[in-house]
């Protein structure tokens, strides 16, 4: 029932969606204002209609809880999905005297001599922020999303009383105290310095919630890839949820997922039409370690999938 929702969901895209333009110049089918819920005591939504790399979602949701928005942390990991939004930084400066990378993530598709190109420049790029601190300080950075704006929003007013305000740990502080709150509130939209990151959040809002010894969330996205990027983010939020309840003391409960701009890719047509012809299997189970003391003390061996059996996983191109 869980991941039939998505499936679901995605039929609608492709037969209702209006066709609209977009960023990229790529073109989608579109819905505004989705909704889907997640009942996290069925299963851990991990997709199993195609393979969804759960190694990534765990480095990345582990470099949004220490606070971090340098990429350095993601390709120790070997986590590449926000090289793109870094990449930027690079090649729009004047220490950058490669060949032009203007519209890179277009041209690689179209231009399979620009691809090469591209690939060799990524390749000096992600090495350059692996080995060079110098660099990485330079370039490394994605801006105020999500791990800054999680553990260190920075305060200008006098009255906060710090410099910087660390929103998950007042969270689960607020979960555990006071859990019948209705201000359960972690935010990534600064709306100073936000428009300004590579890639502002997607994510720009999500709000917990306890009832008969249960811990929800529910987020709302602005945007959503629905063919590449929502089943990450179903992924990281249901993860998030299961460490958040761990360590405050609940069972978890449903993951609602509320979604502005529900758009799929004129090229992913093909590849989600493929995804909708497959079985599912049963969903995975998720483990925590219940050693784990604290959301900030998890590393990746802590987290684990457990059962997963999925159908193979489908490539498609990246948007940027
Ligand atoms: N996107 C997601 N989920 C994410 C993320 C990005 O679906 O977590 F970071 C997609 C949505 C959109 C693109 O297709 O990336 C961002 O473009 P825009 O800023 O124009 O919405």
């Amino acid at each position: 029932k869980n991941e039939q929702q998505y499936l679901d969901l995605a039929q609608k895209v492709l037969d209702e969606g209006a066709l609209k333009g977009d960023r990229t110049g790529t073109g989608t089918h579109s819905l505004f204002g989705t909704q889907m819920r997640f009942n996290l005591q069925e299963g851990f939504p991990l997709l199993t209609t195609k393979k969804v790399y759960f190694g990534l979602i765990k480095s990345e949701l582990l470099w949004f809880l220490r606070g971090d928005n340098n990429i350095r942390f993601l390709l120790q990991h070997n986590n590449h999905i926000w090289d793109e939004w870094a990449f930027k930084n690079w090649i729009e400066s004047d220490q950058y005297t490669g060949p032009d990378m203007t519209n890179f993530g277009h041209r690689a598709l179209k231009d399979t001599t620009f691809a090469l190109a591209y690939k060799e420049q990524k390749d000096i790029f992600v090495d350059k922020i692996l080995n060079d601190d110098e660099f990485m300080e330079t370039f490394g950075y994605v801006g105020d999303v999500y791990g800054k704006l999680w553990r260190s929003w920075e305060t200008t007013s006098l009255t906060a009383g710090s410099d910087t305000i660390d929103q998950v740990s007042r969270l689960i502080e607020q979960i555990k105290t006071n859990p019948d709150s209705r201000r359960l509130i972690l935010t990534a939209w600064n709306a100073e310095t936000t428009p300004q990151a590579p890639l502002p959040s997607c994510h720009v809002l999500s709000q917990f919630y306890v009832a008969d010894g249960k811990l929800s969330v529910q987020l709302y996205q602005r945007s959503g890839d629905f063919f590449l990027g929502v089943p990450f983010n179903i992924a990281s939020y249901s993860l998030l949820l299961h460490m958040v309840a761990a360590q405050t003391g609940y069972e978890v409960g449903d993951f609602v997922h509320t979604i502005g701009d529900t758009h799929i890719y004129n090229n992913h047509t093909e590849q989600i039409t493929e995804q909708l012809s497959r079985p599912m299997h049963k969903l995975p189970k998720l483990w925590l370690n219940p050693e784990v003391k604290s959301l900030f003390d998890y590393t990746m061996d802590d987290i684990k999938v457990l059962d997963y059996e999925s159908e193979p996983a489908i490539k498609a191109p990246v948007a940027v």
